[in-house]
């Protein structure tokens, strides 16, 4: 379904085996070389979400290689395969074109829901480039706040994101603000092989070399 100019939601997209091996790359992710963990801010408060990061670590508000804010360690490599699965996504949202074949994320963001995280209103501006992000939602449902680009609140659409559903925001939706506001516990998925909780994987290009 369209939500909005260039945000595209296709629900149930990811089959159940490969949820299963994205939860199991996701699980090697955080095993290190750069551990899972709540990101602290720059007013000192932690994200109630647990976050891992691959090929650039993002932090508050800037991408490195090194996870200066965590362990210093360089962060995984960002995996060709990943880079195919950015572009089936794409294709699988605006169609097989050459935006789609052109696609190359360099960065996923792995965040951890718990049943009690949430993420606040925010938009995604550390990226110099105009790709889209690719965001795949595995295990509990959580309900996901999509506004407009000119402030965090109204108007806004709520729309409930399912373990396997695809969402895709490129063009005028890019920078439009979003959140979090509630993970509805035990709606699980079993066949993701997540025991409990929500995880959530996007894709970016960060322009950056
Ligand atoms: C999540 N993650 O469910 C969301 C899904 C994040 C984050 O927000 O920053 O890690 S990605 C939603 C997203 C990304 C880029 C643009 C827009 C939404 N948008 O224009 O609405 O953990
Ligand atoms: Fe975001």
């Amino acid at each position: 379904a369209v939500v909005a100019d260039g945000a595209v939601h296709v629900p149930d997209w990811l089959p159940p085996e490969r949820r299963r091996a994205l939860v199991d790359a996701c699980r090697a992710w955080a095993r290190g070389p750069v551990p899972l963990r709540h990101t602290v801010l720059p007013g000192g408060g932690a994200m109630s979400v647990r976050t891992v990061c691959v090929g650039w670590h993002w932090q508050p508000y800037r991408y490195s290689r090194t996870a200066d804010d965590v362990n210093g360690a360089r962060v995984a490599d960002f995996p060709g395969w990943l880079v195919g699965l950015g572009r089936e996504a794409l294709a699988a949202a605006y169609g097989d074109g050459p935006e789609s074949r052109g696609y190359t994320p360099d960065t996923a963001l792995v965040n951890f829901y718990d049943s009690a995280a949430r993420m606040g209103m925010h938009q995604d501006r550390q990226e110099r480039s105009p790709a889209p992000v690719v965001s795949l939602s595995i295990g509990d449902a959580c309900v996901f706040r999509f506004g407009n680009t000119a402030n965090r609140g109204r108007p806004y659409t709520d729309v409930e994101l399912r373990s396997g559903d695809l969402f895709v925001f490129g063009g005028p939706s890019r920078l439009a603000y979003h959140g979090v506001p509630k993970v509805l516990a035990e709606s699980g998925d079993p066949s993701a092989g997540l025991p409990r909780g929500r995880l959530n994987i996007t894709l970016r290009e960060t322009g950056l070399r």
